[in-house]
């Protein structure tokens, strides 16, 4: 459950990120990369080295579901619905891996937004991504 204050955070960061979501969502994975190595294993296919354009793509993918989640936060579950099989069924994510990916977007939006990014913002947000891994990892079992 989310608070109205908490609503607002969410909305209010998700603002700023959107226009970003490439530039930014390419920076969380590249630190996902570089900080947790072990995490390229799910990206054999794709050229994982800094700067990749590939990684930019995928980057704002993931970005972009986050924003659909932070739109309506009281029905993530339905917005998440289908990626939350792919990376269950088909991709087979390790759960602990969306902690490693959180953290990594958590320390751009702090990069990148450090008057808006205070630590109610940061509360609310860490909050929201750790639904947003629930929901992608309940499907396992
Ligand atoms: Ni994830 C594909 C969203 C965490 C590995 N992932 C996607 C796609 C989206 C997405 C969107 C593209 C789906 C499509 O093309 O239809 N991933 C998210 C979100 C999170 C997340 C919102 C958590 C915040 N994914 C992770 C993590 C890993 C991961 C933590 C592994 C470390 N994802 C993948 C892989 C693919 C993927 C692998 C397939 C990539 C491809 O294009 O082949």
């Amino acid at each position: 459950m989310y608070s109205a204050t908490e609503k607002a955070l969410i909305a209010s960061i998700w603002e700023k990120v959107a226009p970003h979501t490439e530039e930014w969502g390419g920076e969380a994975l590249e630190r996902l990369f570089a900080v947790f190595p072990q995490t390229k294993i799910y990206f054999k296919h794709m050229n994982t080295s800094p700067g990749s354009a590939s990684i930019r793509v995928h980057g704002g993918k993931v970005m972009k579901a986050i924003g659909s989640a932070a739109g309506d936060v009281d029905n993530m579950v339905k917005a998440l619905s289908s990626l939350s099989d792919l990376h269950a069924y088909n991709l087979m994510v390790d759960p602990v891996n969306f902690k490693l990916l959180s953290h990594c977007i958590l320390v751009v939006l702090a990069v990148h937004l450090p008057s808006e990014f205070t630590s109610e913002a940061h509360l609310a947000f860490d909050k929201f991504l750790a639904s947003v891994a629930a929901i992608l990892s309940h499907k396992y079992r």
